[in-house]
């Protein structure tokens, strides 16, 4: 029996370590001020849609691994097989950045990170949960309320 409350108890410390999850509007706050809605030919509550339905706001999301190898970081899942490098060698990839630096609590790198994959020829039909969730859909749900 104690044992099974210890292995509880650090079982429970481990999942508070391991999510950081924002909130609605810290999330559009924070993307307002870096001008995100001014890329990608959206909204800003497309964006706010598309962290959500990507990751739930939580910044130390790790999906994958894809059909491609990659695997997608933080809150915006981007994939390490286009975008930011898992090796401890000079970052090359798209977004210039360690695959890392999108899984902390600091969210305004990987800001600049998706600035450049919406700039690319496939815009903002990068993310799937975007195509599938957000696009073409009514989102004042996403930034109501919010100090944007
Ligand atoms: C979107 O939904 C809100 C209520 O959730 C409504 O007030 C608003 O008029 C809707 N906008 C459009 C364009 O339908
Ligand atoms: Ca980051």
């Amino acid at each position: 029996m104690k044992n099974r409350y210890t292995a509880a108890l650090l079982f429970l410390l481990l999942s508070v370590t391991e999510a950081k999850r924002f909130r609605r509007c810290e999330v559009a706050e924070i993307m307002k001020k870096a001008q995100l809605e001014k890329y990608g030919g959206v909204s800003l509550a497309d964006w706010v849609c598309l962290a959500y339905y990507e990751s739930k706001f939580n910044s130390r999301a790790v999906g994958g691994p894809n059909p491609d190898k990659g695997r997608n970081y933080g809150i915006f899942q981007i994939n390490s097989r286009w975008w930011c490098s898992r090796r401890r060698s000079k970052p090359d990839f798209g977004c210039k950045m360690y695959c890392r630096a999108l899984v902390d609590d600091d969210i305004t790198d990987d800001i600049e990170c998706v600035k450049i994959i919406a700039s690319n020829s496939n815009r903002m039909n990068a993310w799937a949960s975007w195509k599938r969730h957000c696009k073409g859909k009514n989102l004042s749900r996403w930034t109501r309320n919010c100090k944007v």
